[in-house]
């Protein structure tokens, strides 16, 4: 298969990008054609300041390689270094439906967020994640579940595309886990993970022991005293067992019983040590990257080069399909 995936540069990663999406990109760059991108042009549709975007775009980078990213085999580059990506979305701008982007839950969220820099690059994220994605002509997305959504217009404006003006592309599938598709928020279990809330709320991959345990001993959990697993009335404890159980590959009814008549503060000492072991060698690896930035930058020049073959590709032909040359 035709992987294609990205994050946005919008600050630090979490547990909740790597749960949901970095973790399964190891896995997948394994047997198939993998192009994971660092979607700059992404980050700057919600407030951002360009001299911390430049950072958080080189610790993107390092990011993926310490997880395991491997660049002899995925293609790792950066969204606005080819320009392909714009184009092709103002291409694609030109047959989406207003009503759709109106409804996406993510613009609603973030012009609630953001409540004065409400610009139209933000309506039109997903169409920008649209062009990402069928640029290098992907069978398969996998993402967060957050993101189903904007993978259903993908499949839409493809459809519209091929009508309109001969099949050219195939309607990408969104690969979802069904455990750690959505980690929700430490300090507020009913929303989502995510970077640009409260650090307090996530734990970055490069968060440091002290940090992590402070955490985590520090996370909202829930009325009642028993470690059990429920949704509905235990969202906090919930949350905290799903994330030691992807970490710890246990089930949750096992750890569940590794806990019973202990306390939610014996159980948050021993997440906390699961996280920072877990996360140990992320941190030795970004110490090691950061060291070597040239190397890195190196990586994404090379990333950048075999992008841009498939990128201008698939340009070409819509171009043509389009009339345009
Ligand atoms: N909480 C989450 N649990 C599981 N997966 C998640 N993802 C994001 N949050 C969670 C997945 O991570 C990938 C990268 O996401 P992104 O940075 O491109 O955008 P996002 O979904 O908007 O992520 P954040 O952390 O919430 O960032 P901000 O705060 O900047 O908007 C995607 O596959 C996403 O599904």
């Amino acid at each position: 298969m035709k992987i294609f995936s990205g994050i946005r540069p919008s600050g630090q990663i979490h547990l909740g990008n790597y749960l949901g999406a970095i973790k399964q990109w190891i896995d997948l760059q394994k047997e198939n054609e993998c192009v994971f991108s660092i979607v700059d042009l992404h980050a700057i549709t919600t407030p951002y300041d360009p001299k911390e975007l430049k950072k958080d775009i080189l610790n993107t980078a390092i990011i993926y390689l310490a997880a395991g990213v491997d660049p002899d085999k995925s293609i790792i580059f950066v969204q606005s270094r080819v320009q392909e990506h714009s184009e092709l979305a103002w291409l694609f701008e030109t047959i989406t439906p207003m009503g759709e982007l109106n409804r996406m839950t993510q613009f609603k969220e973030k012009s609630k967020e953001n409540k004065d820099y409400i610009n139209s690059g933000l309506l039109n994220y997903p169409v920008l994640m649209t062009a990402d994605i069928l640029l290098y002509k992907a069978d398969a997305v996998p993402v967060g579940k957050d993101q189903e959504q904007h993978l259903e217009l993908t499949r839409t404006i493809a459809k519209k595309f091929n009508q309109k003006f001969g099949d050219t592309f195939k309607e990408p599938k969104s690969l979802i886990l069904k455990e750690g598709a959505k980690i929700m928020s430490l300090t507020d279990p009913k929303r989502k993970m995510s970077k640009s809330d409260d650090k307090k709320s996530y734990i970055s991959l490069f968060d440091s022991p002290e940090e992590i345990t402070k955490k985590i001993m520090s996370a909202t959990t829930d009325s009642g005293k028993e470690v059990k697993y429920n949704i509905t009335k235990k969202p906090g404890i919930s949350n905290l067992l799903t994330i030691y159980s992807l970490l710890s590959n246990q089930t949750t009814q096992e750890i569940e019983k590794m806990f019973v008549k202990k306390s939610y503060s014996e159980f948050k000492k021993s997440l906390a040590e699961v996280v920072v072991n877990y996360l140990e060698p992320f941190r030795r690896k970004q110490k090691e990257f950061s060291a070597r930035e040239i190397y890195v930058e190196e990586i994404l020049n090379q990333g950048k080069s075999k992008a841009l073959v498939i990128a201008q590709e698939t340009i070409q032909e819509v171009r043509s399909k389009m009339g345009l040359s």
